[in-house]
């Protein structure tokens, strides 16, 4: 049962391209935390949707680097369902940069699994807000556009 006063979420989970090969120890990283995994699939991100997804990050410095990184290969998308999601996952991948999270937080996923400031392994919503829309990007309601280049992984 769950704990008095915590809420039950819903959040997006990717397992960037960088940690694929390692995504059955964060798949159960994940299930022995406490969440459940409600969807999953394997996705090959065009430029431009990777560009429409972290679009709020279209003017940084880091942008092209990260662009060309999430779309270096096949990352796993989740909808990841537990109290408190959003925040939980993210506290559960650890800081943004893995190096720092070796040193912060060495238990964490992108401490475990991730490389650098750029390669880190998983993504995770940072709002309640950004968790909908991420979600509706790969997992759309009705219709609407998704990543649908979910074959051909050997073509790249
Ligand atoms: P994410 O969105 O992927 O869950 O990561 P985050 O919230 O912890 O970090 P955010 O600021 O949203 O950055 C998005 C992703 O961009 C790459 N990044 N590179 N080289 C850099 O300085 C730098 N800063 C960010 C990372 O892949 C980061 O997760
Ligand atoms: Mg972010």
């Amino acid at each position: 049962s769950r704990k008095v006063g915590s809420k039950k979420e819903k959040t997006l989970a990717l397992i960037k391209p960088d940690a694929v090969t390692k995504m059955g120890s964060i798949i159960e990283a994940i299930l022995d935390s406490g969440f459940v995994i409600s969807k999953a699939k394997m996705v090959l991100l065009l430029r431009t949707e990777a560009m429409d997804f972290y679009n709020e990050h279209h003017s940084k410095s880091f942008f092209s680097d990260l662009i060309s990184f999430m779309t270096s290969g096949p990352i796993v998308a989740m909808e990841v369902v537990g109290d408190e999601a959003v925040s939980s996952w993210r506290k559960l991948l650890g800081p943004t940069n893995s190096s720092i999270a070796r040193s912060e937080l060495p238990q964490s996923i992108r401490a475990r699994f991730g490389t650098d400031g750029t390669k880190n392994a998983a993504h995770g919503s940072d709002s309640i807000a950004s968790a909908a829309r991420e979600l509706e990007f790969f997992f759309p309601s009705s219709g609407g556009r998704a990543p649908k280049n979910t074959a051909k992984f050997t073509d790249c």
